[in-house]
């Protein structure tokens, strides 16, 4: 059985779409999240905990609003940012700003004790510089060590698939989704104006789980 790792029921919802019924099921467990400046190292950190706790497969989903204008914050902090400034601060905020172009990135890190074969997805082995080198699109090198057997829990391969969406910060609209979707517009429409399935069709999570779906199939 894969466990779906999050404290998030509104990105539950959203996966559920991508994964076969009764293949899946959540597991709310608040895995510790390690900084950094990029989403693909938190993910995979947030897998090998996940897959430790559970001890079974396991897919954890890491994901941040990029603000263009500044320099991609909260980013990785988008997190703490709603808790802490809010969502409708964020936008107040945003407006001052010339660029209000943004991005939803995600990033899903698969982990079940395995190793991978080589693949067109990033594998996060453990080497967190490579993994931080690599960046947010997951271009860069990547250690290619064998983490299978016998590695713990440090240094067990994750598999790692991103998505993203381009949009823009405007004032709250919308009641549906959850986070920051009032706030970001993509083609006209904020993410809280779409019902579930018009926002998986162009959301990050959507690009993130489709190449993650695929794959899974052949696993
Ligand atoms: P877990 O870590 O337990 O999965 P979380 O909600 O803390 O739950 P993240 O750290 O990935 O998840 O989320 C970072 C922030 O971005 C958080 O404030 C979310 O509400 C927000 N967020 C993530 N995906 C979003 C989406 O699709 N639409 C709007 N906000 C989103």
């Amino acid at each position: 059985m894969l466990r779906y790792v999050t404290t998030n029921p509104g990105k539950v919802r959203e996966a559920e779409r991508y994964l076969r019924d009764g293949s899946v099921e959540r597991l709310d467990f608040d895995y510790p999240e390690i900084q950094a400046a990029e989403l693909g190292p938190i993910a995979a950190q947030g897998a090998r905990e996940a897959y430790r706790h559970a001890g079974e497969p396991v897919l954890v989903d890491d994901a941040g609003l990029f603000v263009e204008g500044l320099d991609g914050f909260p980013g990785p902090y988008s997190s703490y940012v709603e808790e802490t400034l809010g969502v409708e601060r964020v936008h107040e905020i945003a407006a001052d700003l010339d660029d209000r172009r943004a991005a939803f990135r995600c990033v899903l890190g698969y982990c079940d004790g395995d190793g991978f074969a080589a693949s067109p997805d990033p594998v996060d082995r453990g080497d967190r510089d490579a993994a931080a080198a690599a960046g947010p699109d997951g271009e860069g090198e990547r250690s290619d060590g064998d983490g299978g057997e016998g590695a713990d829990a440090e240094t067990l391969p994750v598999k790692l698939f991103e998505g993203y969406v381009p949009g823009r910060i405007v004032a709250p609209r919308g009641e549906a989704g959850f986070g920051y979707d009032p706030i970001f517009e993509h083609d006209g429409e904020t993410f809280a104006e779409m019902d579930t399935e018009r926002k998986n069709a162009v959301s990050h999570r959507g690009r993130a789980l489709e190449k993650f779906a695929e794959w899974f199939e052949d696993r």
